[in-house]
């Protein structure tokens, strides 16, 4: 069988780890899907929109690390496209692919049917670029696999979506067949004698604080950096919170663990911390309107060390040319123990009323009665809204999930990307 286009794309997906992509068909995709389905090592999960199937992809990549939504031209992409914006808020490495005119209608001045009717069909990747890291058009064979290699590398590195448009007639062309995948996940080069400084300074600085505080944020899995902070909470002792975005990013029953910073609506205790910390480690954090609660709690000044996925600004001095996670590392290994502002105090939670069995159907209720059915297995998924405030109230066992969408905030994200995260968690217990 000749190798084509479409099968270099789907052995860098299944080199990538995906297990499976979503799908909505149209004429601009079919002979794509059909090269996709040819691959056995990926099943193709068919969505009923495509808003839903990038949405269902966002939810995947959120286990998996990285996701596939494949779907028809305009029609169907630019539906896709709000969900491919939410990834990039959330920093989910969601690759965009769509179905697009044969490359033989270019410069002809045809009208298509699914496009605005423009005879220039170069409008969907202009809008793409806006909402992806990387934005690829395939229009023949010979420079697929560059194209194809560049857009997969872009959105792993940066942890955000990224778009490839591939014309209908160029999926079945013959191809060159991938090399091994371990070019495209290396980790990036690591610059050691800045990232010696930055850890050297962060120490020094540690070294002079007396009740230090780390504050977690939310783009800590993107960075994946979970499993080292942990470990720089056990080195330095010291009082740790989260952030409400960062619900679940921190074990809750980590003996450091001082509930969530908030501003005013902070769990007990927790704002005073924070508010007081002579050095405060924000990790990750995303500081907009919501988390600063109308700018009124951000963290600034002297006393803030910000540890952010691609840079550490420490005592007035910024540093670059390495990963949050090696940042992190080394930091543990040389961090003080500074255990003071951990001592006081029980673990803090937002307080429930008493219940009855006469008890009506109230937001506590929900609270407590789904709080009880969290394990270790769980992902809740928190839909915009209200449910965001039902999650900030849950104590959460070790290893459950939280899923949240605070900074896209689309009502209704929680049910595609809950259906995509399913997908993926399947693939998790099957390990
Ligand atoms: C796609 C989208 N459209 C509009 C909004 C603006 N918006 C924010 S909350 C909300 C109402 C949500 O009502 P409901 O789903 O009942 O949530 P709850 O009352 O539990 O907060 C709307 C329309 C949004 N966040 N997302």
């Amino acid at each position: 069988m000749t190798y084509t286009v479409g099968m270099y794309l789907a052995d860098r997906l299944v080199q990538i780890g995906l297990k499976h992509h979503f799908a909505v068909a149209g004429d601009y995709n079919l002979v794509l899907l059909d090269q996709l389905l040819l691959n056995k090592g990926m099943e193709q999960i068919y969505c009923c929109n495509e808003l839903n199937c990038g949405f269902s992809a966002e939810g995947y990549a959120r286990s998996n690390g990285a996701a596939a939504a494949v779907v028809t031209f305009s029609v169907g992409a630019i539906s896709a496209m709000n969900a491919i914006g939410g990834a990039y808020a959330e920093n989910l490495p969601v690759i965009l692919i769509s179905g697009a005119p044969n490359s033989n209608d270019h410069g002809t001045g045809h009208i298509l049917h699914h496009t605005t009717g423009k005879t220039d069909y170069g409008y969907q990747l202009e809008m793409a670029r806006q909402v992806t890291c990387a934005a690829e058009s395939i229009t023949d064979a010979q420079s697929a696999p560059a194209k194809i290699d560049h857009v997969i590398r872009t959105a792993l590195r940066e942890r955000k979506p990224a778009y490839l448009e591939i014309a209908c007639n160029i999926s079945s062309e013959p191809c060159v067949q991938p090399g091994p995948v371990c070019s495209l996940l290396a980790e990036p080069e690591i610059d050691q004698t800045s990232l010696k400084a930055a850890v050297d300074a962060t120490v020094a600085f540690l070294e002079k604080s007396t009740k230090p505080v780390m504050l977690v944020g939310s783009k800590l899995r993107a960075a994946n950096a979970l499993a080292e902070t942990e470990t720089l909470a056990d080195k330095l002792q010291c009082a740790v919170t989260i952030m409400a975005a960062a619900k679940g990013f921190f074990p809750e029953d980590h003996a450091g663990f001082r509930g969530l910073y908030w501003g005013e609506v902070s769990t007990p205790g927790a704002q005073e911390l924070v508010e007081t910390a002579d050095a405060l480690l924000c990790i990750a954090p995303v500081f907009n309107d919501y988390s600063t609660v109308g700018w009124s709690a951000w963290p600034k000044g002297p006393n803030v060390i910000l540890a952010e996925p691609d840079r550490v600004t420490v005592d007035g001095r910024a540093y670059d040319g390495f990963t949050l996670r090696a940042f992190l590392r080394a930091l543990a290994e040389k961090a003080p123990a500074r255990p003071a502002s951990a001592q006081k105090g029980s673990v803090p939670t937002f307080s429930l009323p008493a219940t009855s069995d006469e008890a009506g159907l109230t937001n506590d209720e929900i609270v407590r009665h789904i709080n009880a059915l969290l394990t270790s297995n769980t992902t809740l998924v928190a839909e915009t809204g209200d449910s965001w405030f039902n999650a900030m109230r849950m104590t959460l066992p070790r290893g459950a999930r939280v899923e949240l969408e605070m900074q896209w905030g689309h009502i209704g994200w929680s049910v595609p990307s809950s259906f995509g995260n399913a997908w993926a968690l399947r693939i998790a217990s099957m390990w």
